[in-house]
């Protein structure tokens, strides 16, 4: 069979919030003027900026957003989405409205030929212990449930105090703290048995270049869509690109 020759592109981080509509012009721009080009659209984490369940669709925020991912689906793009440490709460109706498929965190897939894992990035923090205790209670299916059963508006509520205690223990936290574990990153590589990782959370975009194991491995880091900026990694058959927009 004839490999596709459009490419395959990954995003994250994008933060879209009722709060910022221009980042949510450029990433509708972007839906119909690059994505629509693609063989496949990954969407590694953070779409939302905050994501309280999945009856924040029934609000008018998300309409626009869902229905040009929704449009790119029916013109022939496969989209996958994971979750970020902002959208969590991401469920299966989400996926549905916008025909995607949600993916396991890491997802190992073939990316032209080269096995690829994928991921938020988050779970690669291991030196910040206070995110990753935050981490397992909130992506604790009895913890999702629980909090399911309040009003929207009372999760949206949670959501803000959650945001502001975030920035505040931020503050106190050095820029080591919050960047990837390099033992992480390793161990990462040597449990999949792949020597190329695509994930995002930092927002330090970048390409890095190790050995693992004596291994050559390859590992790329998405840019954010904060400030007027945004980026994502374009892959075919001849390799991989960040593109900053
Ligand atoms: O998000 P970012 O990039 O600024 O910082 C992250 C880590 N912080 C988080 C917390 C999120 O920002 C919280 C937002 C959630 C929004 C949606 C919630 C919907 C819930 C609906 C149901 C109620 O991920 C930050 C990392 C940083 O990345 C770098 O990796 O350091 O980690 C923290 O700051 C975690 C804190 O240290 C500890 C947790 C604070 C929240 C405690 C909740 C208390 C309020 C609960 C009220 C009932
Ligand atoms: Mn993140």
């Amino acid at each position: 069979m004839k490999a596709d020759p459009r490419p395959s592109l990954f995003v994250s981080d994008l933060h879209l919030s009722p709060e910022h509509p221009a980042t949510v012009e450029r990433f509708l721009g972007w839906l119909n003027e690059t994505a629509v080009g693609a063989e496949a659209v990954y969407i590694l984490g953070d779409l939302f900026e905050y994501w309280p369940g999945d009856d924040f669709l029934d609000t008018p925020f998300p309409t626009p957003i869902v229905a040009a991912m929704r449009r790119l689906v029916e013109r022939g793009t496969r989209l996958y989405l994971s979750h970020g440490n902002r959208d969590f709460m991401l469920g299966a109706a989400f996926c549905q409205a916008i025909g995607a498929s949600l993916l396991a965190e890491p997802s190992l897939i073939d990316l032209n030929g080269r096995p690829t894992l994928l991921l938020h990035g988050d779970s690669l923090c291991t030196d910040d212990l206070a995110y990753q205790r935050f981490r397992r209670m909130v992506r604790d299916p009895a913890w999702q449930q629980a909090v399911l059963t309040k009003p929207l508006t009372e999760r949206l509520a949670i959501a803000q105090q959650m945001r502001e205690q975030s920035e505040s223990d931020k503050s106190g936290k050095s820029n080591m703290i919050m960047d990837v574990n390099a033992d992480a990153v390793a161990n990462a590589f040597r449990q999949s048995g792949c020597r190329h990782m695509i994930h995002g959370h930092t927002h330090r975009p970048a390409r890095h270049l190790l050995a693992v194991d004596g291994h050559d491995c390859e590992r790329w880091v998405l840019p954010d869509w904060y400030d007027g900026h945004g980026g994502y990694l374009r892959c075919d058959a001849r390799g991989c690109e960040l593109v900053r927009t």
